[in-house]
This record gives C-alpha cells, sequence and structure tokens, in this order.
C-alpha cells in the first residue's frame, strides 16, 4: 500500500501546541518527514460552533435541528424541544458512553476474576488476599474461618449486583458516607446496577421522553454514581485484587524511556489484562533470546496513556507519554509494535504507524481498526496473543528500515499512592489511618486536596493547563492527587518527586519533608478516580471535617479533558459533593436554565456543583476560593492568604 503523506493546510507553531519537549521534538521531525498527526488535525479543523456550543439535535428525523444558543433561548426544535432539554439529552448521551465505557471495563474485569476464581484462567491469580479480605469485609462479607476461594467465590457473586441489579443499593453503596447517601435517597439517585441506569438514560434522552432538564439530571447523576461507586470501583478493586495494590515506586517516563539498542514496544489502552500478560511474555527467556539473536539488548516493554499508568503505578514499568503523545511517540521511528486494546486509541494512529513501518495491533474484539492487524486477546490464553506480537515486534527490529530518532528526555518521579498506602505513609505501620492527613487539614498546613486528572486535547497547548493549575494549587498548600494522563503531564514536568516539595507552601512542603512524600500523588489510570472517592469517603468517616464529602475542603479537576468519560466522571464527583472544573470547552452554553443547574443548584441540593474556564490560573483561583470557603464552614479557616503567582515568579521558577 502506498504509503500516506498528508501535509496539512495551516502549520502549527510548535510551541503553541505542546510544553513536552519530546512531543514538540518529535512534531518538528514529522512536519520534515511529511506526517500529519491531531495536533495538525485540530488546526485545520475548526470546532463546530453549533456543536461546541450543544445547540443541536439529532434524536429524530424531523430534524436534525438547529437552535440558537444566545438568549433569549426562544427558538425550539420541530418537536418543540427546548434549548434545555437539547443540552440535557446531548449532556446525559455524553455520561451514558462515557460511564458504559468503564463499566463495560470493569465488567470485564469481573469476567476475568471470576473464570480465575472458578480455576477455568490458570494465566492469572489472585495476589492480594489481604486486600480480598478487606473488600469483602467492606460491603458485608463473612471472611472469618473462609478459604480464599469461598471469600472470592462470595466476592464475584455480591460484586456481580454492581451490574446487573435491576432494585436496589449496589454493594459499594456501603462505602459512601452516610449523609452523602442520604442525599442521594432524597435526590432518588442511588445507582442500581450500571446496566439498568444506562438502559434508562439512554431510553429517556430518546426522542419524546425525558424533557424536563431537572429531571434529565437526576438520571446523569444516578448513571454517573453507577460508574464511580460501581463500575470504575469494581475495575480498580479486582485489578488490584488480581494483580497487587500499589506502592510507590521509582518509575522513569518521557521518550527517553525508547532504547535503540532494544525492541521497543508500546502497550496503550486502558484494560490491565493485556499489558499484564505482556509483561510476562516480555520476560519470558525464550522470548529475550530470540530478541537477542536477532541483535537486540533485549525487550523494552513501555507503558502510555491509561494502561501504562496502570503498569507504572503496580510495576514500575516506565512511561512514554500521554493521550497527545501517541502518535507523535511512533515518528520516533523506534517503535517495533504498538499494542492497544480499549478507549482513547486515535484512528490517526494507523496512518502515522504506517509511516514508519510500526506494526499496530489491536487486540480487544470491542476494538478493531481499519488498516491495523487484529491480533485477539483471550484471558483463557493470554500468551498467545501477547508472545506472537512480541515475535512480530522482534521481526520489526530486525527489519529496521525507518530513520531512529529518540528525544533524550527522562523524568523520574514516585507513583503508586493508593487510598491504601496514603493511609499507611501519614499513619504509619502501627497505627495507618486517615487521622494525621485530616489533622493536618484541620491545623491548616495542608489547606485542602485537590484531585487533578483527565486526559490531554490539541484543543489546548498539552500538558500546560496541567502544570500550572497544579504548581499554583501546591504552592497554595493544597495536595494534590492525580490519576490518568494529567498524572504523566505533572511527571514529565518533574512535580512527582519528593523534591518537588520546594514549590510548595510552607505547611504543604513541612508535610512533605516529614513523611517524604512528594507534593503530587498519581493513583493510577482514569478508572481509579474511584480512589479518590474512597479517600474522600475516609476523610469523612475519619471525622473532623464534617459529615458528608460535600463538607470537605476538596475540589476536582480535568484541565485539558478531551472524552466522554471525563464527563462521565465529572458528574459522579459533582454527585458525589465535589466542586469540579473542566477546562477547554463546556458542553452547556451559559444562561440556559441547564447550566444553572449543573452550576449552581446540585450544589444547593447538597452535591457538589460543576465549573469551568480554560485558563489554569482562574482555575486555580475557584477551586482555592471553594477550598477556603468549605474550612470556613468547619470553622477550621484561619487567615491566609491565597498566593498566585505572577509571570515574574513563573519566570524565576523556570529559570
Ligand atoms: Fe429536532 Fe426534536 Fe427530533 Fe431533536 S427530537 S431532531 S429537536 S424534532
Ligand atoms: S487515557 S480518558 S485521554 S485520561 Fe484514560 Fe488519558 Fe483521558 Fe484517555
Amino acid at each position: 500500500m502506498e504509503k500516506k503523506k498528508v501535509v496539512s493546510k495551516k502549520e502549527i507553531v510548535t510551541k503553541d501546541v505542546t510544553i513536552c519537549p519530546s512531543t514538540a521534538q518529535m512534531i518538528e521531525k514529522a512536519k520534515r518527514d511529511g506526517v500529519e498527526t491531531a495536533f495538525d488535525r485540530a488546526a485545520n479543523m475548526k470546532a463546530c460552533p453549533i456543536g461546541a456550543d450543544s445547540a443541536c439535535c439529532k434524536h429524530c428525523s424531523m430534524g436534525p435541528c438547529r437552535l440558537n444558543a444566545k438568549a433569549p433561548y426562544d427558538k425550539v426544535g420541530v418537536c418543540g424541544a427546548t434549548i434545555d432539554t437539547i443540552m440535557a439529552r446531548n449532556f446525559a448521551r455524553m455520561v451514558a458512553a462515557g460511564g458504559a465505557a468503564h463499566t463495560d471495563h470493569g465488567m470485564s474485569m469481573l469476567d476475568l476474576f471470576r473464570e480465575v476464581v472458578n480455576g477455568k484462567i490458570l494465566d492469572y491469580e489472585i495476589k492480594d488476599t489481604q486486600k480480598l479480605e478487606s473488600v469483602a469485609q467492606e460491603i458485608g462479607i463473612e471472611t472469618e474461618g473462609r478459604s480464599v476461594k469461598e471469600i472470592a467465590t462470595a466476592l464475584y457473586e455480591e460484586l456481580e449486583r454492581t451490574y446487573t441489579q435491576v432494585e436496589g443499593e449496589i454493594p459499594f453503596a456501603k462505602r459512601v458516607p452516610e449523609k452523602t447517601l442520604e442525599v442521594w435517597r432524597k435526590q432518588g439517585i442511588v445507582p442500581r446496577g450500571a446496566m439498568r441506569e444506562i438502559m434508562e438514560l439512554m431510553h429517556r434522552s430518546h426522542m419524546g421522553v425525558d424533557q424536563h432538564y431537572e429531571n434529565i439530571t437526576k438520571q446523569c447523576s444516578r448513571t454517573a454514581l453507577a460508574d464511580g461507586w460501581g463500575g470504575s470501583m469494581v475495575a480498580t478493586e479486582i485489578a488490584d485484587i488480581l494483580f497487587g495494590t500499589p506502592t510507590p515506586v521509582a518509575v522513569d517516563v518521557d521518550m527517553g524511556v525508547l532504547k535503540e539498542d532494544q525492541v521497543n514496544i508500546i502497550v496503550h489502552g486502558h484494560e490491565p489484562n493485556l499489558f499484564e500478560s505482556m509483561l510476562v511474555s516480555s520476560q519470558d527467556p525464550a522470548l529475550v533470546e530470540k530478541a537477542k539473536a536477532a541483535g537486540a539488548k533485549g525487550i523494552n516493554l513501555v507503558g502510555m496513556c491509561c494502561s501504562g499508568a496502570e503498569m507504572l503505578v503496580r510495576h514500575g514499568i516506565p512511561h512514554a507519554g500521554n493521550f497527545m503523545s501517541t502518535e507523535t511517540v511512533l515518528v520516533t521511528g523506534a517503535i517495533d509494535a504498538f499494542c492497544v486494546d480499549v478507549q482513547c486509541i486515535k484512528q490517526g494512529l494507523v496512518a502515522v504507524a504506517e509511516c514508519y513501518d510500526t506494526p499496530l495491533f489491536t487486540t480487544n474484539p470491542r476494538c478493531k481498526i481499519e488498516g491495523a492487524e487484529h491480533v485477539e486477546f483471550h484471558e483463557h490464553d493470554p500468551r498467545e496473543c501477547t508472545d506472537a506480537m512480541i515475535i512480530k515486534a522482534i521481526h520489526r527490529f530486525q527489519n529496521r528500515t525507518a530513520k531512529i530518532e529518540i528525544p533524550k528526555n527522562t523524568g523520574s518521579g514516585v507513583h503508586g499512592f493508593s487510598h491504601e498506602y496514603i493511609n499507611y505513609m501519614l499513619g504509619g505501620t502501627f497505627r495507618s489511618s486517615y487521622v494525621p492527613l485530616n489533622d493536618n487539614i484541620i491545623n491548616g498546613r495542608i489547606r485542602g486536596v485537590a484531585g487533578v486528572v483527565g486526559c490531554t486535547n490539541p484543543r489546548v497547548k498539552q500538558d500546560w493547563v496541567h502544570v500550572e493549575l497544579v504548581k499554583e494549587l501546591i504552592r497554595n498548600d493544597i495536595l494534590v492527587v492525580q490519576t490518568g494522563c494529567s498524572q504523566i503531564a505533572l511527571a514529565k514536568a518533574g512535580l512527582t518527586t519528593p523534591e518537588a516539595a520546594h514549590l510548595a507552601g510552607s505547611g504543604l512542603k513541612e508535610v512533605c519533608e516529614t513523611v517524604g512524600m512528594p507534593p503530587v500523588l498519581g493513583l493510577g489510570a482514569c478508572v481509579d478516580n474511584s480512589r479518590i472517592l474512597i479517600a474522600c469517603a475516609e476523610m469523612v468517616k475519619t471525622g473532623g471535617l464534617g459529615e458528608s464529602i460535600a463538607d470537605l475542603p476538596v475540589a476536582g479537576a480535568a484541565p485539558e479533558y478531551m472524552s466522554e468519560k471525563a464527563i462521565c466522571i465529572g458528574q459522579y464527583f459533582v454527585a458525589s459533593g465535589v466542586f469540579t472544573v473542566f477546562g477547554v470547552s463546556f458542553p452547556i452554553v451559559e444562561g440556559t436554565k441547564f447550566h444553572k443547574h449543573l452550576f449552581q443548584e446540585l450544589e444547593d441540593e447538597g452535591m457538589g456543583k460543576w465549573g469551568f474556564t480554560p485558563d489554569p490560573y482562574e482555575m486555580a483561583k475557584m477551586m482555592i476560593d471553594h477550598i477556603d470557603a468549605k474550612r470556613k464552614a468547619l470553622g477550621i479557616d484561619k487567615a491566609r492568604e491565597r498566593v498566585l503567582m505572577d509571570m515574574a515568579d513563573r519566570q524565576k521558577l523556570s529559570a
């Protein structure tokens, strides 16, 4: 096939689209090689203004209908649907799709767990029996005197309800602080099984069904909670039980982890079962020998995006970059196989991989891509797939033709702060608890906690919003917890090291130096946002910071989000009681009733609320103001100044 080399109409200015030096270097190489990436496509594809306002509806063939998203909002669709109905339905479908992605991922993990417990899958095993027992106990399963198999069987049966339960509350509702649960019960949004909630949300957003934005929002919350406290939480907990609960580990990140003299294999996607098997295959002496016989010094297994983040926190596998670097990493010419499973896999990878003769493998039956080679992964015989991909990678290494240029940038950081480890880290082996964290918040050394998570997006300068926001937060004594691609942005910028404490305010710095921890704690993949929910629940249960999650001095942000999963995550944080600020753009127009409902009224109902700004400094201000307001309401406010950096300060820091 003739290689596709596309020269875009509008050339991008590299320094305007990323602050990642490796990605910038590869963008320049791609320009020289005549290769197009999402950065070019974003510059040449103007976002549709009507879609950006969420003012169009194509839910039936009387339309599509385009409404004017400017006041007085009197235009309606052919069926009479108002702007609030149309925006709420569009938002609902994003929540449903995002929730479906996470819960289907969680269900795959549960399928694997069942087959391991039944003895039908032998390549995986239960690695963390302590976690198995603690999760079982938390949801009321008797563990005393029972074997691992008995406990695991009971846990499987209970957790299956997370997906299939037609009425009543899902098992992990037991983890929700009582007052938060009371709010949900009052609102009628305690989730049933995710399948039911997603189905109902799709039904309600069909033409001619739910046409009240407040009622649609309720089902959005219920569905999102079925993800956060359901599907995603199961995915995280089962992955920990099967593959081990993360503990801090020093890891190298950035494209400098690639090695010219080794067979470089990237795994990108979300489900850890593929990557776990890749790890086993890559260490198989016969395959290592084969690589050496082909002239390589070894097999270099590297992660990207969230698969990478999971393996980074669990096994210390090096990580080459986040979502907006997945095409540019191919431009190095050094990738001998690029293996993907599900979610956030750009179709554009096919053309870039082709330009550098890199085999691109899809592995999951849910995700085939035209032009990629499909090597199906089956948990019952995982090595069949992962060995085959490694053999093909060795073949590519032996026959490399692409010119290789590997950026020399590598950042080392500490990652793997599960909510269990935070417990232990702050409380010590013999009194592990959240008491020291709460105490430090109450005494003001730590002002509050912020979750900064989510994607990167070519509509904004890659990594810049994440990094600037987090610097402002830690400078103001706010401890930052992270997941997903955001965590990788901060790791590349060097903020996940204990030494980064010097960038923190004096209180946070003191805590970090005493404990030896970074001011920015990486927890894992985007599905692991559930760890943040559990940490919030622990903070409430520990006491002194209010009775519900909505009382806590915490806030969340996804400054460069792009996916529907992020919208669902945002909604479950908001429904759980957290003020959550998104950047880039927001798919709802200010001034509408639906906007007011999400950005204001939900908080009056005892939940959190949404916020939006593309500016990292404004975002930091909004989050700090919120945290201060919560401190005041708790009576733990003492006069403290918000320190926002001016340009001179920033220049001093980057000098
Ligand atoms: Fe238009 Fe209503 Fe049909 Fe949507 S559901 S396309 S607003 S007629
Ligand atoms: S991979 S959902 S770009 S965090 Fe989870 Fe990254 Fe966002 Fe995908």
